[in-house]
């Protein structure tokens, strides 16, 4: 192996230097360290002009040479046309070719390895021995299996013996890649690109190799902390009126903070950027009057700009020179939503600096609070699969040169994110965009939704799956429309019809409670689902549920904070932080929400299922019973997910107005929360950090302070047996119910947790 420890900034001295290692007749390759953890492998067909990247967010600094490199952890073999690595221990061979326009990249794929990551895919979490193309496609009605859909990543992670190694082959053009497939003993990756970048990223673990593709793709944006609210849409709530009859219809059930989306039938039209005004006839006042009720309003937008010399965003366009055109210098037109329609130009930066200006034009004229970024890969009615796709329309990059739209074809959804999140950024918001189509990256500028799903149980299992792959691809603020939002899927030689159920729907929210985006959506036509819809005793059921996630607020928020900063993704797979249990490799039935808690939700009509918790004690967080690592049984009546938490755990919770609730689990364990004033742009959190060890809970003090944080602190620890003492800071405390006065310490033992109510700073022994 390796020893050669030869610290990183030492290497640009040591190595000589050559730009191009590789010069054949075809192509080029260079090969480059990013940093110390990524190794670049840029290939480019002779003659091609290189396009840079929208994904990657950091440059190659150090060129390597032909022949053996060593880099620290890395032993790097550069040959003409293939590049060896061994990085902590794994043995990873590549070789590249080209021809007919194509890019071909192969790589060894051993017995035992696993394979993860790949964003957006309607498969398992495990997705060895499949094929897979990367094309944003408007995939309505699709179903396990179904390939391509909205969002392409074409970043993956191979896990040999529980060493992963991540692999990325940026470029923006169709792709397919063959994980075994077509050979037993190795992937394929083929491009229809004269160029690649091709990534090796360095683990060992799993969550190394994640957190350093976010390293190089960019950090996900912090979201509003109204984000995380119960959000309520349905292709299309109108009109105006109705609207705020679903408002108040949310308010007077008592389902919590409040999103409502306003879908296409807002327009005039269709067209973006105006409002129908037989159905809303004063939108600022209807804006206002959800505001007042405390509920925020998010817009749909689609890239469809209507054909129509007397509509005012059209004629900008046209005189700006921001749409796409053909090859021959003619607009290009497709068929959308508003009919005949040209589509932005967003690969260029006078486009995307006009289409911020429109979302801050919009956002401040109308007082919206996010943006919806629907039909963005892009769609069109005219192209098979309803989805562009041209060797005749071109974009314009911002040296001014035009590329056939099947190159970028990946990024359209890319750059509309940036030139809206930007827009938003302009009025002063924190943005928020959800958007439905993307590329590696999107992060930084949005949330994703898995599009249109069904109203079915493949739907309640197979949304988790597609789910966890976007989370550890990267893209971490995400959810899948409650309850789903198809009912006639193309099946069958024909359609078939699918009805939610109420089960179905409570089923639903039992696991959506937990991911970050929490959107209840239904296609035109559909029965109705809001949260009332199925009757009193569901809505008892769901109402409960959002309680829980209303509780969870503070860890959730905090998780999007640590998401924010160091790139883990908030939803995990066990995988992610059980990576040495081979008996989780495969599972994603289950998942954890952050490092403590993990969701075996029901997925099928039963009332009970097997569950499998990962080495060490857990406790189920209904009743506090004690489990041992292994699989169990457990009970998952309606309405109670059967939900764990491991030894360790510090769960934040929001108990009550200004007092702050952490749920703990003896063990060892570190947690840091965060808060801010959840809108502002850029704040500096204050942090709270909290420590468990054994049944020793350490409170610490806030860190950079905003007004009116909690400084009580309700300590529910799940103990199983009475203690006979309890100490604060060296002081035994009072057993008795808590007081009045918030300032008295004192603890009370119910059920098998013990309540013990501190202060910020404090440390407790219970004894
Ligand atoms: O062709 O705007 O995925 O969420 O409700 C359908 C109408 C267009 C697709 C989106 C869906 C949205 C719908 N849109």
């Amino acid at each position: 192996m390796n020893q050669d420890l030869t610290p990183w900034h030492g290497i640009s001295i040591i190595l000589k230097i050559q730009k191009y290692v590789n010069v054949s007749m075809e192509f080029s390759m260079k090969v480059s360290m990013v940093n110390d953890d990524v190794l670049r492998i840029s290939v480019v067909k002779n003659g091609h002009k290189y396009r840079e990247s929208p994904a990657v967010v950091v440059k190659p600094t150090v060129d390597l040479a032909s022949g053996e490199n060593k880099i620290g952890p890395w032993l790097v073999k550069v040959n003409e046309d293939s590049v060896h690595v061994n990085v902590d221990g794994v043995e990873v061979n590549l070789r590249f070719s080209y021809s007919n326009g194509q890019f071909t990249i192969r790589g060894n794929l051993g017995l035992a390895d696993i394979v993860y990551g790949l964003g957006e895919k309607a498969l398992p979490l495990n997705r060895k021995r499949f094929r897979v193309t990367m094309w944003n496609t408007d995939a309505y009605g699709y179903r396990y299996g179904s390939d391509p859909l909205y969002v392409s990543i074409p970043f993956f992670i191979v896990t040999r013996n529980h060493v992963s190694v991540g692999h990325f082959a940026d470029s923006t053009a169709r792709m397919v890649i063959d994980l075994g497939v077509d050979r037993e003993d190795e992937f394929t990756v083929t491009v229809n690109d004269d160029q690649v970048d091709y990534y090796v990223i360095r683990g060992p673990r799993l969550r190394d190799v994640v957190t350093r593709f976010i390293g190089i793709t960019g950090k996900p944006a912090l979201m509003p902390k109204w984000a995380l609210g119960h959000q309520q849409s349905r292709y299309s709530y109108y009109p105006q009126g109705r609207v705020l009859e679903v408002a108040k219809a949310l308010k007077d059930m008592d389902l919590g903070n409040t999103v409502i989306y306003l879908d296409i039938h807002y327009m005039d039209g269709y067209r973006i950027f105006t409002w129908n005004s037989e159905r809303f006839p004063n939108p600022r006042d209807m804006v206002k009057k959800l505001h007042e009720s405390g509920i925020k309003v998010v817009t749909i937008v689609d890239p469809y700009i209507k054909v129509d010399p007397n509509y005012q965003v059209f004629k900008e366009g046209i005189n700006g020179n921001y749409l796409t055109l053909d090859s021959d210098g003619g607009l290009t037109i497709v068929q959308g939503w508003p009919g005949k329609s040209a589509l932005p130009d967003f690969f260029n930066r006078e486009t995307r600096d006009w289409w911020s200006s429109l979302i801050e034009r919009w956002v401040r004229d109308y007082g919206v609070d996010g943006i919806w970024l629907d039909m963005n890969e892009p769609a069109a009615f005219d192209y098979p699969n309803h989805t562009v796709t041209s060797k005749v329309i071109t974009h314009r990059l911002d040296d001014g040169s035009r590329v056939p739209h099947d190159y970028l074809h990946n990024a359209y959804a890319l750059y509309e994110a940036m030139a809206t999140y930007e827009g938003l950024r302009r009025t002063g918001r924190r943005p928020f965009v959800l958007s439905r189509a993307g590329y590696a990256g999107i992060q930084r500028y949005a949330a994703v939704w898995t599009g249109d799903n069904t109203s079915n149980w493949e739907h309640l299992k197979l949304q988790l799956q597609v789910l966890l792959g976007l989370s550890i691809s990267g893209v971490t603020f995400i959810g899948a429309d409650v309850g789903g939002f198809a009912k006639y899927v193309p099946g069958d030689g024909g359609s078939r019809l699918f009805t939610l159920t109420p089960e179905l729907l409570v089923r639903w929210y039992e696991w959506a409670i937990f991911f970050p985006l929490l959107r209840n959506h239904a296609a035109m036509g559909s029965p109705d689902q809001e949260p009332w819809a199925f009757g009193p005793r569901a809505l008892e059921l769901i109402r409960d549920l959002l309680r829980l996630r209303a509780r969870l607020t503070p860890y959730l928020y905090s998780l999007m904070w640590i998401s924010h900063i160091n790139g883990e993704p908030i939803v995990r797979p066990l995988v992610y932080e059980f990576p040495n249990d081979d008996e989780v490799m495969n599972i994603d039935d289950e998942f954890m929400l952050g490092p403590f808690m993990l969701v075996a939700p029901m997925l099928n009509n039963g009332t009970s299922r097997e569950v499998y918790l990962p080495g060490g004690e857990w406790v189920n967080l209904w009743n506090g019973e004690v489990f041992k690592g292994g699989y169990h049984v457990v009970d998952a009546s309606l309405g109670k997910p059967p939900v764990f938490l491991r030894g360790g755990s510090l769960v934040p919770t929001q108990e009550s107005e200004g007092v702050l609730g952490i749920l703990a689990v003896p063990g060892d364990g570190e947690f840091t929360v965060y808060d801010d004033d959840g809108e502002s742009q850029s704040p500096t959190p204050s942090t709270l950090s909290l420590r468990i060890s054994g049944d020793r809970v350490t409170v610490g003090d806030w860190a950079n302070p905003m007004p009116q944080l909690p400084t009580t602190v309700i300590l529910k620890v799940y103990l199983g047996k009475e203690p006979s003492k309890v100490m604060v800071n060296g002081v035994e405390v009072p057993k008795a119910r808590f007081s009045a006065e918030p300032g008295q310490p004192s603890w009370y033992f119910e059920g098998r947790l013990i309540n013990i109510r501190v202060k910020v700073g404090s440390e407790t022994m219970i004894i």
